[in-house]
């Protein structure tokens, strides 16, 4: 291509590659609490088996406190243990429904929980997520330390140390989260973290955040070199 024809056929192709650098990512969906609890609730459940059904879907809805302070930064929520069975925090409804955006997406929140003994209670997942028929768990390498707000994280992909049905239950495939992840149908949060009915659980900043498919790197990068082209041509 001469560089006249460049010239010509630059704006036209940028004009094509700008929708793809607008190229619709699926906006973080997040609770930080700031004005209110949003719309989540605590439940308990009093039964410990792992993976048990009556573990996943049921549970008996128990009071906790919003606090407009202390969060990380401003407003949080805050559960008190109220039994020796398993109590979890459950997401409001903008974290169900087709969540297929968010397919090797990240899923982070921030937690305390006091007192705090990090090697004290293994024996429930940190999230539960469900589509009603296929149900993954996720628990972190370790326990959060400290009482102050800790940071967890994991990713919506094979690979991040979830499994199916039970913390001892087989790997998901990427198909499995695509089954998951097309019809949430609950997304649970760890509170219980320590042995007996003693501790106080906070959670603050939950956000599932998708990630751009390589493909959609390339689109980028291939609209801003045409755009930088663009700007090299008309100097
Ligand atoms: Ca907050
Ligand atoms: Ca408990
Ligand atoms: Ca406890």
């Amino acid at each position: 291509m001469n560089r006249l024809a460049i010239f010509l056929a630059a704006p036209l192709l940028g004009a094509l590659a700008l929708p793809a650098l607008a190229l619709p990512l699926a906006a973080p969906i997040s609770s930080t609490f700031d004005t209110d609890d949003d719309g989540w609730r605590v439940i308990d459940v009093f039964t410990q088996a792992q993976g048990d059904a009556a573990y996943i879907n049921a549970g008996q809805d128990v009071e906790y406190d919003y606090k407009t302070t202390g969060g990380n930064p401003g407003g949080y929520i805050e559960a008190i243990d109220p039994s020796d069975g398993t109590f979890l925090f459950v997401a409001p409804t903008k974290f169900t429904g087709d969540l297929s955006a968010y397919q090797g997406g990240t899923l982070s929140f921030d937690t305390f929980y006091t007192p705090n003994d990090s090697n004290d209670w293994r024996g429930d997942p940190d999230v539960i997520l469900s589509n009603g028929t296929t149900t993954l768990l996720w628990i972190a390498p370790e326990n959060p330390v400290g009482t102050s707000w800790n940071a967890v994280s994991t990713s919506l992909k094979p690979g991040a140390g979830w499994t199916i049905g039970g913390l001892n239950g087989p790997a998901p495939t990427a198909a499995d989260f695509a089954s998951v992840l097309g019809s949430v149908t609950l997304l649970r949060i760890r509170g219980e973290y320590y042995n007996g009915v003693t501790e106080t659980t906070g959670l603050d900043n939950v956000v599932l955040t998708a990630v751009p498919e390589p493909g959609t790197w390339a689109l980028m990068a291939g609209g801003l070199g045409l755009l930088g082209l663009i700007a090299r041509r008309r100097r």
